[in-house]
């Protein structure tokens, strides 16, 4: 079970408060002050195959109120799947049909949005199709070839995800593929990153709408000063020296864009949200966005023993009116420990990863124009009655987003993959299959794609809950 209590010691052994800011969390000095064992970020449990069929995966969820303690020394009121924050990872292949048993025991109506996966529009988990309180439903799809990569699902209620998502309702996906160009051997790292902002009593807070707290967040998109990494603070991940280990990164805060870096090492960036790009990117951080996903290669370049802070580094997106005093701080999300184990000889990395054939920008039917305000895109908020873009199965469209105002807002769209053309008329140096795309402020993006296989009224949207939850939303109809 995932619900570890977390408390961090002083070198004098007194209990501090996790948070940086710390403002929003007090703890008790009089506590006594145990030596706790490393914890390590052990990835979240993986859900049972109930299915003896073969390339058929079928699982139980159910979403419901827990008390577990996520801070120390108090328990919170969460929502969480089967009992645990992040809820436990669903690890399917390409080719596999997926069978979810779900139940809503939660005392609201939600969904679950199988953020990023290709699948009919009655499996989505929009606003469209609200699970009421104590009803099950059955979420159904197969899995497409060439859509191996890292998902996450989270409830899509009309007006309540970024509530929902805060109070503990997210989950990864993993799809593998027949034919992964990487090593098998490669350990696999699942991190689910999030932040959170608590009451003294341990209550996530979410204050009044119209508190100035409240219009903050709605501004902001909700941020806390706690950073979680699946549902811990700080946690450890072992790495021999010369160990590669391949990191999946979900990012499943409300509003903070994390911008990631491993001191004293590079990065070998192998992917987006629709999985692998081309060939690995070496880089120094990576921008990670609402919603986003990343797909990384982690190489142990400490000596035995040493230890590297794998950090969240400053990045402006927000206006000056709401942005927060210490936006500036670098964090860090978690301790790499290097074993104290002899190096071994770092495993090969093809220096080719697989092919991603591009959009074909010659059979496109449309070039729409997506402008973002704020709260608002084309200066409308979101209607469900309303069909927004209209168009056909098959049809291949070119979106121009544009930001117009002065902070980011994160695209994203549900049930089809898209390949970035060009950001401000600058061409997209590699391929990607991508869900999410940041639009940062006074900016714009030109985007690919192709509408295959399934009608339905798809939304897409700002990836900033709170955003997207006052009507920063849209509908294509695909007929
Ligand atoms: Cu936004």
């Amino acid at each position: 079970m995932k619900h570890r209590s977390i408390a961090l010691l002083t070198l004098s052994g007194s209990l501090v408060a996790v948070s940086a800011a710390g403002q929003n969390y007090a703890t008790s000095a009089s506590r006594p002050a145990p030596s706790p064992p490393p914890r390590d970020a052990s990835n979240p449990p993986i859900l049972v195959n109930i299915s003896k069929l073969p390339k058929t995966v079928e699982v139980n969820i159910t979403a419901a109120v827990a008390k577990l303690s996520l801070m120390p020394g108090v328990t919170s009121e969460v929502f969480a799947y089967n009992g645990q924050v992040p809820g436990p990872t669903l690890d399917v292949r390409e080719g596999d049909h997926v069978i979810v048993h779900f139940r809503n025991n939660l005392p609201e109506p939600t969904t679950i949005h199988w953020h990023g996966i290709h699948l009919p529009f009655d499996s989505d988990g929009s606003p469209y199709h609200p699970i009421a309180p104590g009803a099950t439903h059955d979420y159904e799809f197969t899995v497409h070839a060439g859509t191996a990569g890292t998902y996450w699902y989270h409830p899509h209620p009309d007006h309540r995800t970024g509530f929902a998502i805060g109070k503990g309702l997210y989950g990864g996906i993993i799809v593998r593929a027949a034919d992964d160009p990487l090593p098998a051997s490669l350990p696999e790292k699942f991190l689910i990153l999030s932040d959170n902002r608590f009451l003294q009593d341990g209550s996530i807070d979410f204050p009044e709408a119209h508190s100035q707290h409240g219009i903050k967040d709605e501004s902001n998109g909700r941020e806390g000063p706690v950073l979680f990494v699946n549902g811990e603070v700080m946690p450890t991940i072992s790495i021999r020296s010369g160990e590669v280990q391949l990191w999946r990164i979900v990012n499943a805060s409300a509003g903070r864009i994390f911008r990631l870096s491993l001191a004293g090492h590079t990065l070998l960036h192998v992917g987006s949200d629709g999985g692998l790009f081309e060939k690995p990117i070496e880089v120094n951080e990576i921008l990670l966005t609402t919603g986003e996903r990343v797909e990384l290669l982690v190489r142990g370049s400490d000596p035995p023993g040493g230890r590297s802070a794998f950090q969240n580094l400053p990045y402006d997106r927000y206006v000056p009116q709401t942005r927060p005093a210490d936006w500036e701080m670098t964090r860090d999300l978690l301790t790499l420990q290097t074993t104290n184990d002899a190096p071994v000889t770092p495993v090969a990395i093809p220096a080719t990863l697989r092919k991603i054939v591009p959009l074909d920008t010659t059979k496109v039917t449309a070039v729409r124009t997506i402008v973002f305000s704020q709260g608002l895109i084309n200066g409308k908020a979101m209607d469900m009655a309303r069909v927004d873009v209209s168009t056909t199965v098959g049809a291949t469209e070119i979106w121009e987003i544009e930001n117009v105002v002065g902070m980011d807002h994160p695209f994203h769209l549900h049930g089809f993959q898209f390949q970035v053309l060009d950001r401000d008329g600058v061409a997209e140096k590699y391929r990607a299959w991508k869900d999410m795309l940041n639009i940062p402020k006074h900016s714009s993006a030109r985007i690919i794609v192709r509408y295959d296989d399934f009608p339905g009224k798809w939304m897409f949207h700002c990836h900033i809950l709170d955003h997207e939850d006052h009507g920063m939303m849209g509908v294509l109809e695909v007929k």
